[in-house]
């Protein structure tokens, strides 16, 4: 089958990318463009070309299956299309609709126009993946649009509407119908004879790319994207694009991509960007298992999580009751939620427009039976197994027949919930992180009698809502929390034995999360976290430090009580002394003798029981893929992208040093922390896997 389809209309060459699904600039694709393109030249009844894509989409770009096969690319490179574009005596229209991304945007820079239809995003989002624009794009983009949008755009990924991409210059009209309108504007571009416009030769608006300017975006980058390659190296690409001659700035882009291209941040980004496609997909449910509309949702409780959670579905257009039993309460939660529209509306994340229309989605209910009509209903009450099993019996009384019935339980028994209904088919995990109206993972949880319909369902409502879903299975903190338990248990026996909370917080900082793990406790409350940690299923020999349960007695709750593992100004942390003498007192009593940890030492300690945890949720078949148990931790626990996740990044960094790690951890810390079976054979295997 062609993948790129060639047509003349009246005098202009069509020449269409079509390879599904996303038109990814694959080899046959761009040998299939060079030939038209030549075969457009040749024809002296070709006055013009329009370069477009089928079904309604342009471009994704780069095909990233070759490009992750870290192999040279076979010719025809896009830099020799480009050269064809920009050589061409005739007009050539790019036509951009749906997504004209990375690559693809890039060929379209080198079109004399680009005209898009008003729903086109463009974007050139390789930073996302860890490499850089490699065909052009730090230098089109640049020039066309200026290097302040430039910096802004390929150092975020984020991808740009129509009329913004207009406003910038990077479109030359917005239109439809996107097809009979190119035809159009390449015909006038003949008939008017319009100079043909070469981006990579603009200068006029290079003169904003002042060097206080690319200082200040270094400056602002150091903190933001510490660690990371390729957003420091587009930076260079954008001042080499204002500074130096448009060879000389392509050769440093050039160079800069392979750079990236071959190291671990794209590899590990890449991962990512499979895994969480893979993560939409579950094997064992029945081929054609259609999910069941979801027109309305209804959501119980009003807190935190059930706003957010009820945002989520006013922010995808679908009407949302709220239900909470207290009509203060209630009162109180959806002014919180009106505040947060508000706050979106003031940073410019939302219209004004927008903000009102997902508010109105949202109405507040404070009887049951007005849960009656709901598709969906998710409870986000209090985290306790009897407050909500009453919940769910109250539920199964109103809900209509056929409805899903979730639950936002981060730990608690699914089944044991279903239980409470006559209809334990219809119960299923959809478990928020908060603040849920931001945070992309959505964790669905599946009881052993969960129906794969329902299933299909809460998976495709993530996407839906714009969420990353994974699914997990049953157990005691299911993927995440599970993992999680270990993590900040770590944490308080290594300062037990002599770390502080600084150094602590620092090298997991360094290590890329935004917020090291008691500093993240201090945001949470110390309170909070004790509480979760009293209620957990865990086995009646787990060692606690007692560090947590008496920074809570001291009143050091966190940053609300303005002391914690530190002590706050405004959001500022600063050291405490007293801390230090807490938790020499706690090191005491137990007899350690306190000593110097070394930086490595903590990061291993912290994240090989994550990954050794990991190993037992995938063998358990917890988690359908290690690369699950990646997506859960990247989306929904701060786990740096760039580093792939905790399994990836346990592959690469190596199992064998992790296991050694965590055989010195079994002696003092108990069993469940020493190296899993599922650990071990995955360091023999080479790969995470369900038990044989
Ligand atoms: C680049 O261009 C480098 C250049 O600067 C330099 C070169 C020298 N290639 O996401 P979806 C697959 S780097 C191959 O579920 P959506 C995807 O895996 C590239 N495959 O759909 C999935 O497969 P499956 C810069 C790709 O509608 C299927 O398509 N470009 C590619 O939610 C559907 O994808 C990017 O980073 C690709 N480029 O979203 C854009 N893209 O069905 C990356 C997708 O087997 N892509 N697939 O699971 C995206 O952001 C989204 O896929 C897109 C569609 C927004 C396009």
């Amino acid at each position: 089958m062609a993948v790129v389809n060639y047509r003349v209309i009246s005098g202009v060459a069509r020449i269409e990318i079509d390879n599904p699904p996303v038109n990814a600039l694959s080899q046959a694709v761009r040998a299939g463009v060079a030939e038209a393109l030549a075969r457009a030249a040749a024809d002296p009844g070709v006055a013009a070309l329009v370069l477009s894509g089928a079904r309604g989409t342009f471009s994704a770009g780069a095909d990233l299956h070759e490009v992750a096969s870290g192999e040279a690319m076979a010719p025809p490179l896009a830099s020799e299309l480009q050269a064809a574009l920009e050589a061409s005596r005739k007009p050539v229209v790019a036509a951009l609709e749906g997504h004209a991304l990375g690559g693809g945007l890039e060929l379209a820079l080198a079109c004399h126009f680009r005209i898009g239809a008003p729903g086109c995003r463009l974007g050139l989002p390789e930073v996302k993946l860890g490499l850089i624009p490699g065909a052009g794009g730090t230098l089109r983009f640049t020039r066309l649009a200026g290097p302040e949008a430039a910096l802004e755009s390929l150092t975020s990924g984020v991808a740009l509407t129509a009329p913004r991409a207009l406003e910038l210059g990077l479109l030359d009209a917005v239109a439809e119908p996107l097809a009979e309108e190119a035809l159009t504007f390449a015909r006038a571009a003949v008939d008017e004879a319009r100079p043909l416009k070469l981006a990579a030769q603009l200068k006029s608006r290079l003169s904003a790319g002042t060097p206080e300017l690319f200082a200040r975006f270094r400056e602002r980058l150091a903190g933001r994207l510490r660690g990371q390659l390729a957003p420091a190296l587009i930076v260079d690409c954008i001042e080499a694009a204002c500074t130096q001659d448009a060879a000389e700035a392509l050769a440093r882009e050039r160079a800069a991509f392979l750079r990236c291209r071959d190291s671990e941040q794209h590899r590990a980004l890449t991962h990512l960007f499979f895994a969480e496609r893979a993560a939409r997909k579950v094997p064992d449910i029945p081929p054609g298992t259609e999910p069941l509309p979801v027109r309305s949702a209804a959501v119980i409780g009003a807190g935190t999580m059930g706003g957010g959670i009820a945002m989520c579905f006013a922010n995808a257009g679908i009407p949302v009751s709220v239900l909470e039993l207290n009509a203060e309460a209630l009162e109180r939660g959806l002014q919180q939620v009106r505040r947060n529209y508000a706050a979106s509306v003031s940073r410019g994340s939302l219209s004004q427009g927008q903000a009102d229309a997902a508010l109105a989605c949202i109405r507040g209910v404070t009887e049951y039976p007005s849960l009656a009509g709901a598709d969906i209903v998710i409870e986000a009450v209090f985290e306790s197994l009897p407050v909500k099993k009453d919940v769910f019996a109250a539920l199964d009384a109103v809900a209509r027949e056929g409805a899903i019935l979730a639950t936002n339980t981060s730990t608690l028994d699914i089944d044991a919930i279903a239980a409470a209904t006559r209809r334990p088919g219809a119960v299923v995990g959809t478990h928020f992180f908060s603040p849920a109206h931001i945070m992309k993972l959505m964790e669905n949880v599946r009881g052993p009698r969960t129906d794969p319909q329902v299933i299909a369902s809460v998976m495709a409502l993530g996407t839906r809502l714009g969420k990353v879903p994974v699914l997990a299975g049953n157990c005691d903190g299911f993927i995440g929390n599970r993992m999680l338990g270990f993590y900040g248990l770590e944490a308080e026996f290594l300062l037990e034995e002599g770390a502080t909370p600084e150094q602590v917080d620092r090298v997991m900082e360094e290590f890329g999360f935004a917020m090291g793990p008691l500093a993240v406790r201090d945001l949470a409350g110390n309170d909070v976290g004790f509480m979760i940690r009293k209620n957990r299923r865990l086995p009646a020999d787990e060692r606690f430090s007692p560090i947590l349960e008496r920074m809570v007695a001291a009143g050091r709750l966190g940053q609300k009580s303005g002391r914690g593992f530190y002590r706050y100004e405004g959001r500022t942390r600063i050291a405490d002394p007293e801390v230090v003498a807490l938790i020499e007192e706690v090191s005491r009593e137990r007899g350690i003798v306190r000593r110097r940890l070394g930086d490595e030492e903590i990061r291993d300690r912290l994240l090989a029981p994550l990954v050794n945890e990991g190993a037992r949720i995938v063998e358990e078949g917890i988690a359908l893929r290690p690369g699950d148990v990646d997506v859960v931790y990247v989306n929904g626990y701060g786990f740096p992208a760039w580093r792939g996740g905790p399994m990836h990044w346990g592959q690469v960094s190596g199992l064998a040093r992790l296991i050694a790690t965590l055989e010195r951890l079994a002696p003092t810390h108990g069993e469940r922390w020493g190296p899993s079976a599922a650990l071990r054979r995955a360091a023999a295997t080479g790969a995470f896997g369900r038990a044989p």
